[in-house]
């Protein structure tokens, strides 16, 4: 079985700041460690035991993951983390708000930057304060046996590179384990979860734009082995709060109005 969640509330997924984190490294809200805690809360009720965590290296994953393992004290499992599980990273767009690169860029392309799979927002400056090039999550203590990128020279990305990014980590990494019956608890970020639905669930390039992920609320895959021996959902992906994933939703959504009031994604 697969539970798979975005972190808890972040200080830029906060309404009154409202920022683009992507691979900024910034904490939870208090909401957000509250949150996490309810997420707990209902793996316990739905008694789900995790047999192996995965989180990305930004501690709004990190954190949310604890706090919720702490919840139904098992702290004690092994964890796996990799930069393959970090958001999307965001390019130019990190560090500044939505509602301004709205109005910027204008309905069409905002929304194309923000939810399309194959367009890149565009690409960080090097000298920016954002830019995580030097950063050493990302530098040579990384080791993650999959040699095909190198993640402190990337800029900008499209779903379509995380997904790209993402995929043989997941092959090598995850879903070995979900094939072989365990229970794996992946906590990471708003993207990863649009393309692992998308993955899973053979969302098409087109519908996955409508597809937004709330905070702190875990969703669940049935899994099974396919004919292939490869991985395979047994059904679509179910919240485990269908309520708060639905208020989550909106909230993401609204995340990404103009400054002059309009609504688009
Ligand atoms: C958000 C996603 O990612 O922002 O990078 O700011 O899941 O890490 O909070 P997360 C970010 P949107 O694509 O929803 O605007």
């Amino acid at each position: 079985m697969l539970i798979i969640m975005r972190h808890g509330q972040s200080t830029w997924t906060d309404k009154s700041v409202n920022r683009f984190a992507g691979w900024v490294d910034i904490p939870l809200t208090h909401i957000g460690i509250e949150q996490a805690k309810r997420a707990g809360g209902l793996l316990q009720q739905s008694n789900l035991k995790p047999d192996v965590v995965f989180t990305s290296l930004l501690r709004r994953s990190i954190v949310t993951a604890d706090i919720v393992l702490d919840g139904i004290d098992r702290s004690w499992i092994p964890v796996q983390r990799s930069w393959r599980l970090n958001e999307r990273h965001y390019g130019a767009f990190q560090g500044e708000t939505r509602p301004a690169m709205h109005d910027q860029y204008g309905d069409e392309l905002f929304a194309t930057y923000r939810r399309s799979y194959d367009v890149r927002p565009p690409a960080i400056d090097v000298d920016s304060p954002f830019f995580q090039g030097k950063d050493p999550k990302y530098g040579p203590l990384l080791q993650d046996g999959l040699d095909d990128k190198k993640p402190s020279e990337i800029r900008s990305e499209c779903l379509k590179d995380l997904s790209q990014r993402l995929q043989p980590y997941w092959d090598k990494r995850v879903a070995p384990l979900l094939v072989a019956g365990k229970t794996v608890l992946v906590v990471t970020h708003g993207s990863v979860v649009r393309a692992i639905v998308k993955m899973l669930e053979h969302v098409s390039d087109e519908d996955i734009r409508s597809i937004n992920v709330p905070t702190g609320v875990p969703m669940i895959y049935d899994c099974g082995v396919s004919s292939d021996g490869t991985l395979a959902a047994l059904g679509p992906g179910r919240y485990l709060d269908p309520k708060a994933a639905e208020q989550g939703i909106a909230e993401v959504s609204a995340l990404g109005q103009s400054e002059r009031g309009q609504s688009k994604q």
